[in-house]
């Protein structure tokens, strides 16, 4: 910008501290944040950058790569970087840059982090989602393992602290489960319909079912000494080998209960669909907890600790919770609300999309296909679907299930639907609802569910379609 002092780093490098003013700088920008770093929305985070450039932070959290936080840095602008140090700086080290290459039936919502999910009439394809477009969703860049030192570190109270590498882990018993990981913002884009809401837009396919094989958590803990009766832990903390610039790990907890309980199939597990772990999937070994959000199903697993506590990590701490609707970044009390566990019930139309047109069976039906799942092993029981706001619902065919016993039903149901529609009609909305074995249904609005973060967003699914006859 004209008019402006140019700098060289050296000068950016001598205001990091609160007396000297706090300077970053950002492409051809030297910026003066003082007056901003409290007002941060991802806290302390800013003052790794001061004295430096923003581009290796940014290229990480690249929730700052849009034109409104552009436009907040602007404001603080003081002068002009040498514009060779400036190119210097956007060449720098990309942290993404071992990630893996992807198949193209994953559409990205965001490239780094890498996060996909297949188009949903692939998904419901196949009971079993075909590794190749089973959703990803990666908070960080995917570690770079290397089997010769990699090994689990398991400690805590009352258990023998162990190490465990890969070939360790495969010589005890292996059990392979059926189990649908989903992420807690799948559908987000919906409820962002009724009010903004941060994070990522995920359409209705960040869900897949597959085998999992791997050792059981709770024979684990039980051979090196885990004891119910006398454990004082509450939760057994997962850590990732992916780590923030601040070098905290990813990390997520499951409650005592469900890691120790042999029914609860807990897998540490090194296969997917009987394979070897895919790196985006977390190789070379990861937690399955299944019924439970995929957030604390930690890939690239590195350690495991049993507390009293909770796991520390932002995402189980400050991330992953629902709030009730007229909650605001401002008024949410983190430490109060109940971290997200159990997924609740959820259903979603496949086929058709929205504003597809549809062809009109001679029956004067549209068929409607797409899946039901829900949380803490709970089984669909039925599947509603109306095409006129409600006045006569058609129960769903569960064309695709698991047997599999309430309490450990892991997997989703696909369902298929024949729908009367009124022959006068060139539009209809398509509704879906699912009711779990505890007569869970899910809720018919996404007004009256909404919250900050995007997440638990299980209302009805209500796709519009034009009708061709
Ligand atoms: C979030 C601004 C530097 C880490 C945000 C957001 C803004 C912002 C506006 C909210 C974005 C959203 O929710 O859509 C800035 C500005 C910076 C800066 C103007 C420099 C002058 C940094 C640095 C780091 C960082 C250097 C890391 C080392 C984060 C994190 C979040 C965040 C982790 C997400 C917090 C969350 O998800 O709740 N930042 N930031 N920021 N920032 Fe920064
Ligand atoms: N584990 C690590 N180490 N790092 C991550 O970013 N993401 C979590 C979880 N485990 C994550 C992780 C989230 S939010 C979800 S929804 C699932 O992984 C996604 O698993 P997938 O990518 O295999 O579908
Ligand atoms: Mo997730």
């Amino acid at each position: 910008i004209d008019g402006l002092p140019t700098y060289k780093m050296a000068d950016v490098a001598k205001h990091s501290s609160a007396e000297k003013r706090l300077w970053v700088t950002y492409k051809e920008g030297v910026y003066d944040i003082t007056d901003f770093v409290d007002s941060h929305p991802g806290g302390e985070a800013i003052l790794m950058a001061v004295g430096s450039a923003l581009e290796p932070f940014w290229n990480l959290y690249a929730v700052h790569k849009t034109p409104q936080v552009t436009k907040l840095l602007e404001q603080y602008r003081i002068g002009n970087l040498d514009p060779a140090e400036a190119k210097e700086n956007a060449e720098g080290h990309d942290p993404y840059h071992a990630d893996p290459s992807r198949d193209p039936e994953l559409v990205p919502s965001n490239k780094k982090p890498f996060n996909a999910e297949p188009l949903p009439e692939r998904l419901i394809e196949n009971y079993i989602t075909p590794t190749e477009y089973f959703y990803v969703r990666n908070h960080l860049p995917v570690p770079v393992v290397d089997l010769s030192n990699y090994a689990i570190e398991i400690e805590g109270p009352g258990i023998k602290s162990t190490s465990l590498t890969l070939e360790e882990l495969k010589k005890m018993p292996k059990h392979t489960i059926t189990a649908t990981v989903m992420c807690a913002g799948n559908r987000r884009s919906e409820m962002s319909q009724v009010k903004e809401v941060k994070g990522l837009y995920w359409g209705p396919s960040a869900i897949g079912n597959a085998t999992w094989s791997g050792v059981k958590l709770s024979e684990l803990l039980e051979k090196i000494g885990f004891d119910e009766s006398t454990n004082e832990a509450l939760h057994v903390q997962f850590e990732g080998l992916d780590l923030t610039p601040e070098s905290n790990p990813y990390g997520g907890s499951i409650p005592i209960e469900k890691a120790v309980d042999p029914k609860g199939d807990v897998i540490l597990a090194y296969e997917m669909n009987g394979k070897p772990l895919t790196r985006d999937h977390g190789y070379p070994v990861r937690v399955i907890a299944p019924g439970i959000v995929g957030a604390r199903c930690v890939k690239w697993l590195n350690r495991i600790v049993l507390s009293k506590e909770e796991s520390p990590a932002f995402w189980q701490r400050r991330d992953y919770k629902g709030f009730s609707p007229n909650v605001t970044a401002e008024t949410a009390k983190w430490d109060e609300a109940a971290a997200i566990e159990e997924l609740p019930v959820i259903s979603a139309i496949c086929v058709p999309s929205k504003h597809d047109h549809v062809h009109v069976n001679d029956d004067s039906t549209v068929t409607v296909r797409g899946y039901a799942w829900s949380g803490g092993g709970r089984p669909i029981i039925r599947v509603d679907v109306t095409s006129d706001g409600g006045n006569r619902w058609v129960e769903a065919e569960l064309v695709e299930k698991s047997d599999a016993r309430p309490g450990r039903h892991w997997s989703w149901t696909l369902w298929e639907v024949k729908v009367p529609v009124t022959a006068s009609q060139n539009q209809v909305e398509l509704w879906a609802k699912a009711v779990d074995s505890s007569y869970n249904v899910q809720p018919e609005s996404f007004k009256h569910i909404w919250n900050i973060r995007g997440v638990l967003n299980n209302a009805y699914h209500r796709v519009p379609i034009n009708l061709v006859r």
